[in-house]
């Protein structure tokens, strides 16, 4: 990740500093500082609006630019933009993305903290239980019920 290079950090709120970090689905609160930060400081929901770095939930002080989103890229049903993923379900639902971050840097996620027993593990198809090794893992189901594992292979993933 561009952000762990230029920082030698990953992007985590210092909230979460120590401890691995897990972003659910369409989920505002995590999501939009994370759009943010990487964004430059600046809110892909609103780019009017520009967020002052020494304030920003996720640090990005030097307000790099590591992705471009453009409004049709978010979700903005929550009233702050939440990155959808370009696939939606085979019903036009929009689908988002799930992410995990090895915040405690041991390179370890799904062992423990937020990610613990979410990550799907998909060396099994299991819903769930993933342990891997990596900084970051994105995940997102397009499966038209995310409750039902048999589907797994309508998943994209990084791991
Ligand atoms: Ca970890």
């Amino acid at each position: 990740m561009a952000y762990d290079t230029e920082y030698g950090r990953l992007p985590v709120a210092k909230a979460y500093e120590g401890k691995d970090t897990y972003y659910p689905a369409n989920n505002a609160a995590m999501w939009a500082p994370m759009m943010i930060a990487l964004c430059g400081n600046i809110d892909p929901a609103d780019p009017d609006k520009k967020v002052d770095p020494s304030i920003a939930t996720i640090p990005n002080e030097r307000k790099i630019v590591f992705l471009n989103l453009k409004k049709s890229d978010l979700d903005l049903s929550s009233g702050v933009g939440v990155v959808k993923q370009p696939f939606p379900d085979r019903n036009g639902k929009a689908q988002f993305f799930f992410m995990a971050i090895d915040s405690n840097g041991d390179g370890i996620l799904g062992d423990k903290d937020q990610p613990a027993g979410k990550l799907p593990d998909f060396s099994s198809g299991a819903l769930s239980g993933a342990k891997i090794t990596a900084d970051v893992a994105v995940w997102s189901n397009c499966a038209e019920d995310p409750s039902d594992p048999k589907k797994m292979n309508f998943w994209v993933h990084t791991y």
